[in-house]
């Protein structure tokens, strides 16, 4: 008798196509971003795998419209993935971290009906020193008449995207993504070159162990702010002091907090009025994520989610994790301090 060798083996592919059937009027365009994505996470994966050996480490001596100097696999993933996405017909336009407008779909490709907005490299100062970084992407519909995409298209408010996720590349190399349908998670196997899902419907838990902020910054921070942070590390008697976890790196620190529970805080600051997250690709598609699994983002007053984009590159102030955490930074920080002019 032939024993059954099936394995339960899922690839990122054959479980596209199975969420794809769940979306009865799905064209299959979200699909093909979503493998796209992959493949150039696959090839950033192999380029960041080896940096320390081939000549790819360092910066380069340019600087990208952050203000913020390039390193050289900042240019190189911004690249791969533009490379990738360009040509397929699924995209109107993309924008991303490094480029300072939006990047047409060359005139020799079609045009599709989606626009893919994109940090190639998140964390890139990291690399040279091998702390994890991340690429993150977010997908939301045309909305323009007409072929090409707009800037129209792009400043749209976070509860519009159908799609968002991150490529981690840690001890090992995993693509988180939801497209409202839940959070799954994927890890590459180097020996197949597949990522294979191993961590199906994420769940947030709804109160988080760790506490990911720079309190370098506390002498900039207004009174809420510090009053908040006192009560999450369980200085106020309120509550169990959170465990400190700071990479540096957002999409590290948000892996962590979104699979052990927790809070990632980037607050403005007397420095940074808007703080120094960047909305359109790294608020808004981790506040969606967050969201899928169960957590919260806002921004100090209102959701993420629900901030109508103003510019292409602006920034945000961001508490994002786990449900009662955000609901704790709500309160706090909705509250007028009492004895403080
Ligand atoms: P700071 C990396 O440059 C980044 O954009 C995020 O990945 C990270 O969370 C943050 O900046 C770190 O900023 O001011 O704490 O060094």
């Amino acid at each position: 008798m032939v024993k059954n060798t099936a394995t339960s083996v899922v690839t990122i592919e054959r479980f596209i196509i199975e969420q794809e059937k769940l979306v009865p009027d799905a064209t299959g365009h979200l699909s093909a971003i979503l493998y796209d994505i992959a493949l150039a996470g696959k090839m950033i994966a192999n380029k960041v795998r080896s940096a320390g050996l081939a000549d790819i480490l360092g910066a380069l001596n340019s600087e990208n419209v952050q203000g913020e100097i390039q390193q050289k696999l900042d240019v190189f993933a911004n690249e791969t993935i533009i490379k990738a996405m360009d040509h397929t017909g699924r995209l109107c336009a993309m924008a991303s971290e490094e480029e300072p407008d939006i990047i047409p779909i060359p005139d020799q490709f079609k045009c599709g009906p989606y626009v893919l907005l994109f940090d190639p490299l998140d964390g890139s100062s990291n690399i040279d020193v091998n702390v994890p970084v991340g690429t993150i992407f977010s997908v939301m519909r045309k909305i323009t008449r007409g072929h090409r995409g707009e800037m129209e298209d792009m400043l749209q408010p976070g509860r519009r995207q159908v799609a968002a996720g991150y490529i981690i590349y840690g001890s090992s190399t995993m693509l988180v993504y939801t497209a409202g349908q839940g959070v799954h998670g994927f890890t590459l196997d180097p020996s197949i070159g597949e990522f294979l899902l191993s961590h199906p419907d994420i769940r947030m838990p709804a109160r988080g162990r760790y506490l990911s902020v720079n309190d370098s910054y506390e002498q900039f921070w207004d009174e809420s702010v510090k009053a908040l942070m006192r009560r999450y590390r369980g200085l106020d008697g309120k509550q169990k002091a959170m465990n400190v976890r700071y990479v540096g790196s957002m999409v590290a620190d948000f892996h962590r907090n979104l699979l052990g529970g927790g809070v990632f805080a980037y607050p403005a600051n007397s420095q940074s009025p808007r703080g120094k997250l960047r909305l359109m690709y790294e608020c808004n598609p981790l506040a969606f994520i967050c969201q899928e699994a169960g957590g919260l983002a806002f921004d100090g007053t209102q959701d993420i989610l629900d901030v109508q984009p103003t510019e292409l590159h602006q920034r945000s102030p961001i508490y994002i994790g786990s449900r009662e955490d955000i609901e704790t930074a709500r309160q706090i920080l909705a509250e007028p301090l009492v004895g403080v002019a």
